[in-house]
Parts: C-alpha cells; sequence; structure tokens
C-alpha cells in the first residue's frame, strides 16, 4: 500500500489509507481518525518569563497537524520574553494553518488572568490551554481531540496519573498536594478526575463561551474555578493520559506552597457556589 509521505496525518485521505491497511477496530484502538480540514483548534498560551523554552514550544504547538489559531498571552514578563513575542508580532509570516494572535498584559497578574485574556480572544471549535514552559508535549493534542471531534465529550482533562506515558519522576510532596487538591475538588464536584490541576484542559467553543467570561480567578485558583465551573455547567467531561516532563525550580518553575493553599480555597468557594 502507497502510504504518500505528503499525506497530512489526520486527514481524511490519511485516515482513509490507514483504515484499508489496518482496519477499523485497530484505528480506534491506535487513536487514529480524521480531523475535519475546517476544524480551528485555539491554544490559549500563558506566558510568564518563560524565554528559554517559548520558541521550542510554540515551534512544537505550530507542528500538530491541525489548522489553529495560537494565543500567546503575556502577563508581563521582564526577562526579555516581551520581547521575542513584540518580534513575533511584527513579522508574522502568511501561514494560514497557524495564525498568531498576541496580546499583552500591561502588569503581572498572574497565570488565571493570562488564561482568561486567552480564552476571551479564542475563537476555534475547541480550545486548549498550554503552559508555555516544556512540561507538556502538544504532540499527545490530535490524541486528546478525538472524542471531542467525534462529539462525544465537551471537556478532555489530560491526566498526569493515568496510565503509562513517561513521567519524570520529582517532587513527592507535590504529587501529594496535587492528590489532596484534586480529591477535595471531586467532593465538591462530584467529578471523578485523577488531575483536577493539569494545565491539559480542551474545551468546545460551546464549553468557553458559556464558562469563559464567569472565571475570576488571577492566579494559580483559576484550575480548581474551571474544573467547578465545568462541573456545574454539566458538561460531558473526559480524561486521557498524558506524559510529563516537570521541570524544576532552578529551570523556573513558579508554583509553590502558596499556591496549593490558595488552590484550597477556591476548591472551597467555587465548591460552595458560583
Ligand atoms: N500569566 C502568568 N503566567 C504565569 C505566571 N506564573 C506562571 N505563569 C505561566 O503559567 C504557566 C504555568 O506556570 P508554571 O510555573 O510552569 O507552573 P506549574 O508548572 O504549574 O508549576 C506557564 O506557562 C507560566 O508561564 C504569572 O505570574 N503570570
Ligand atoms: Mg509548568
Amino acid at each position: 500500500m502507497d502510504l504518500d509521505p505528503e499525506v497530512e496525518p489526520y486527514s481524511e485521505a490519511w485516515y482513509e489509507r490507514l483504515t484499508l491497511l489496518l482496519g477499523d477496530a485497530a484505528c480506534r484502538q491506535l487513536g487514529f481518525y480524521a480531523i475535519p480540514s475546517d476544524f480551528l483548534l485555539s491554544v490559549v498560551i500563558p506566558v510568564f518569563n518563560e524565554r528559554h523554552t517559548l520558541s521550542e514550544l510554540v515551534d512544537r504547538v505550530r507542528a500538530v497537524p491541525v489548522r489553529k489559531e495560537i494565543v500567546l498571552v503575556d502577563d508581563c514578563s521582564t526577562d526579555g520574553t516581551r520581547d521575542l513575542l513584540k518580534t513575533w508580532q511584527h513579522t508574522q509570516e502568511d501561514d494560514p494553518r497557524n495564525r498568531l494572535s498576541i496580546h499583552f498584559h500591561d502588569r503581572n497578574q498572574g497565570k488565571g488572568a493570562a488564561v482568561r485574556s486567552g480564552l476571551a480572544q479564542s475563537s476555534g471549535d475547541v480550545t486548549i490551554i498550554q503552559d508555555a514552559d516544556l512540561e507538556y508535549d502538544p504532540a499527545e493534542i490530535p490524541r486528546l481531540l478525538q472524542p471531542l471531534i467525534e462529539g462525544r465529550a465537551d471537556v478532555v482533562f489530560g491526566s498526569r496519573f493515568l496510565g503509562d506515558q513517561p513521567h519524570r519522576v520529582l517532587y513527592y510532596w507535590h504529587y501529594v498536594g496535587n492528590k489532596v487538591l484534586t480529591t477535595l475538588s471531586n467532593c465538591f464536584t462530584n467529578l471523578n478526575l485523577t488531575d483536577m490541576e493539569t494545565c491539559y484542559k480542551l474545551m468546545t467553543r460551546e464549553v468557553v463561551g458559556s464558562v469563559g467570561p464567569r472565571l475570576k480567578q488571577n492566579r494559580f485558583g483559576i484550575e480548581p474555578e474551571l474544573t467547578a465551573r465545568i462541573a456545574r455547567g454539566g458538561f460531558r467531561v473526559f480524561e486521557m493520559s498524558i506524559s510529563y516532563h516537570g521541570r524544576t525550580y532552578d529551570q523556573g518553575k513558579k508554583i509553590g506552597v502558596k499556591d496549593g493553599f490558595q488552590a484550597l480555597w477556591c476548591i472551597v468557594r467555587y465548591g460552595l457556589a458560583d
């Protein structure tokens, strides 16, 4: 069978050839499916002082074989990231598959504020939140999109604690903190999640339209708030395994104990009332 290298992965032609070769059941097992050519993915990237990783991250996002708008929100970086984004803004190449949409905050407000600005600018059929470091791998995005594109899910959470995808072994107490926060969040939402704090939350346009404008948290409290609002909206939530290439504080990780306590507060706050 001729598998022409020019055939774009996840295109109708690619999927048709693979089904002929492998059959329908094997394609389902392997996560091979077709992404419609008119499908648009919004990738919202909150950015704060990420000059060492941002270029590579955006290259990896561009390489995802889906038509996208890449919404970058700089939260007043001071390490040169802002200048890098300004140059991109002025040298936008004409790539119809990867439209860049770049926005700047004039003061630092936190990840949540950048995510909220990004969601307000996103117009895709599905939106994913993508951190600007390299802890989460954009190559996994097509797999995460499948239940959304097939109309089975409204929201997909990428879980770092499901399955056997590669994981860097790092801080034990972070893992415990994550478990505690996820469990407490589940008690309020009655969702059976394994990783509430994951950055990989994918939402259909309907979910973004309903939940996005109501978000209030500026910092990392955005994760429990978003989760609580999704649960309250009664949307169909799926969870899929993802890999995790955690970084150390020396490598630029920013989340800390204070953020854990703030997350606790947000779980209770948004668990009790809207
Ligand atoms: N907008 C904004 N983004 C931030 C801030 N701190 C972190 N981020 C971004 O939020 C994402 C997650 O930050 P990170 O330090 O990797 O958090 P962690 O991986 O959850 O510990 C990254 O894309 C950061 O650039 C901040 O103060 N403002
Ligand atoms: Mg990170």
